[in-house]
């Protein structure tokens, strides 16, 4: 049996999360195209006969601006201590640069393998890939390098095995069946995120958080926090269509999650500076 940890990195939006849920086969991690999407350290659980690959979808490197990105940059840090090996993610679609280059400053330092995803290559020309595979490759001494799709599922296979490959020989750490170490409440709270993220933008995706009060048998009774009355207005929408179609579109995922039909309760509320305060961080695990 082998098995082990392998932490993701790469800058906002190259598709770690996405990456992350194709090596599971399933949902683990919320997506979205706002930077910022994912905000706590989930660990995506790949199983296979003879492996346990334990994937640490982190939040982006950052500079810290405020408690919540404090804690994200340190949540970062410390998943960095502890890993067999990383996964560097780029994208294929953008240039790689300077933002490539700091993260690979901070990973290749780690003594440990770092093997490069090249994601986003799907309707890519072969020349376009060609090329920026040569310039991923100029960025450290990695173990490998893979063009992939996350989206499409193209070259995922060999990359899975190559991470098996890199993990030692080791216990379960958790259940088969288990595909994250989010409790189902969180779960629950990130599919409410995802949507709430994907129908705002500009400041609002980063004022919004989510609570789930109640998770019962019938009914999830869960709150968007955010900051401020204006962007609770935007949130509600015009009277109440934006909240109704996060619910609309949350609630059968919620469902397939918990295997059974809910009524989803969703209320707006604001709570001023929820990102600088930390015993409300506290209160939403983060
Ligand atoms: N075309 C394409 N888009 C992708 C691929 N992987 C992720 N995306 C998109 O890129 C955006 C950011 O993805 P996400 O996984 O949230 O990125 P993260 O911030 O690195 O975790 C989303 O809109 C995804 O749908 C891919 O392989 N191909
Ligand atoms: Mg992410």
């Amino acid at each position: 049996m082998k098995s082990g940890f392998v932490a993701v990195a790469g800058r906002p939006n190259v598709g770690k999360s996405t990456l992350v849920n194709a090596l599971c086969g399933g949902k683990v991690a919320i997506v979205s195209d706002k930077p910022q999407t994912t905000r706590r350290r989930i660990f995506g659980i790949a199983n296979g006969p003879d492996h346990q690959l334990v994937l640490a979808d982190l939040p982006g490197f950052q500079r810290p601006l405020d408690e919540l990105t404090e804690r994200m940059q340190h949540t970062v840090d410390s998943a960095f201590e502890e890993v067999d090996a990383v996964l560097f993610v780029l994208s294929a679609r953008e240039r790689i640069g300077a933002g490539d280059r700091f993260i690979a400053s901070r990973v290749f330092a780690l003594g440990v393998p770092v093997v490069i995803a090249l994601n986003k290559v799907d309707r890519l020309k072969a020349g376009h890939i060609a090329q920026q595979m040569t310039v991923a490759s100029r960025l450290g001494p990695f173990h490998a390098l893979h063009p992939v799709s996350a989206k499409t599922g193209d070259g995922m296979g060999e990359l899975r095995d190559e991470l098996v490959g890199l993990l030692p020989e080791g216990p379960l750490y958790f259940p088969e069946e288990q595909r994250t170490d989010l409790s189902p409440e969180l779960q629950v709270a990130e599919l409410i995120r995802e949507k709430a993220l994907w129908l705002t933008r500009d400041e609002v995706p980063h004022a919004v958080s989510v609570e789930v009060e109640e998770v019962e048998e019938k009914v999830v009774r869960a709150s968007i926090l955010v900051e401020t009355e204006s962007q609770k207005q935007i949130v509600v929408g015009k009277g109440g269509a934006v909240v109704k179609e996060i619910g609309v579109r949350a609630r059968p995922e919620i469902e397939a999650l918990l295997g059974h039909p809910v009524f989803l309760e969703l209320k707006v509320k604001v709570r001023p500076k929820w990102r600088r305060d930390a015993s409300m961080l506290e209160r939403l695990g983060l």
